[in-house]
């Protein structure tokens, strides 16, 4: 797996390796890539966000995924799944999203030279319950975005220990390079897992273990899920997404309901 250790901000500058494996794998993890106090900063923020949840909120229950509460009205109905909106949420949230130094990252990552953040995808804080939390089948992001071209990056912050026992994300690299048939995907566009072809790749994923800091940037059409959380602690995590500036959102579509945010020349601290 591509691991990177973070040294200084003003010096991180991904090398040519670096590039060659995320334009191979779909995926680069940055480990320390946010400092605790900033971690802690965005901690406190989300705890004024969840008690009460603060809207907009998307619930276990409209999801439907497997492990999720039937209705609202269900025991766990009131389980959030993602705090929406992040944008909006807090500052701390801004500045992290917008920074210099994610924007560096991504526009190497894309072979750009600028880049906006979206504020139609993610844009949101990850509430992975203990018990009423879904897992997530495989699936690509693209897979209800609509852009000019199938070319975006999406930046996942830990707050916490993301591994297997509490929901961790699961990946299969090298398959945002492949082109799929409708048929490989169920109605709801999640990677079927009861054809041969498709579980062969599955063979091939890999758990992405994070800490507090590590940042995964990874491409929109790369296969993932995640798992419910079996331990007895939320988990928490902050997901933004990128894109060129001149790929620009089909108009009429979700994808281009609200701006894209330009990014800035300074740190997030
Ligand atoms: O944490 C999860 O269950 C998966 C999140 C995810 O892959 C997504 O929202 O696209």
């Amino acid at each position: 797996m591509q691991v990177l250790q973070r040294t200084n901000h003003r010096q991180f500058k991904l090398t040519e390796e670096d590039l060659a494996k995320f334009s191979q794998d779909g995926f680069l993890v940055i480990r320390n890539f946010c400092e605790r106090a900033v971690c802690e900063e965005m901690l406190a923020a989300i705890n004024s966000s969840l008690n009460p949840a603060l809207a907009p909120v998307e619930y276990e229950a409209e999801v439907q995924y497997p492990g999720a509460p039937e209705s609202r009205l269900s025991p766990g109905g009131d389980t959030p799944r993602r705090l929406l909106n992040a944008f909006a949420r807090d500052e701390v949230f801004r500045r992290w999203a917008t920074a210099g130094q994610v924007g560096s990252i991504v526009k190497s990552l894309l072979g750009v030279s600028q880049v906006l953040a979206s504020q139609n995808h993610h844009n949101c804080i990850m509430t992975k319950y203990p018990g009423y939390g879904s897992s997530t089948g495989w699936h690509q992001d693209i897979r209800y975005w609509r852009f000019d071209r199938p070319d975006l990056v999406t930046l996942w912050l830990a707050l916490g220990k993301e591994n297997k026992q509490n929901g961790s994300l699961s990946v299969i690299p090298g398959t945002h390079r492949i082109h799929y048939d409708r048929g490989q995907f169920d109605a709801a566009y999640f990677f079927r897992t009861d054809l041969k072809q498709n579980n062969e790749l599955v063979k091939s994923s890999i758990d992405i273990e994070m800490s507090a800091g590590d940042v995964l940037f990874f491409h929109c059409r790369l296969l993932h899920c995640a798992r419910q959380n079996h331990s007895d602690q939320v988990k928490l995590s902050v997901v933004f997404t990128y894109h060129a500036s001149n790929n620009y959102p089909i108009a009429g579509t979700r994808s281009a309901e609200h701006p894209d945010i330009e990014l800035r020349n300074m740190e997030w601290r």
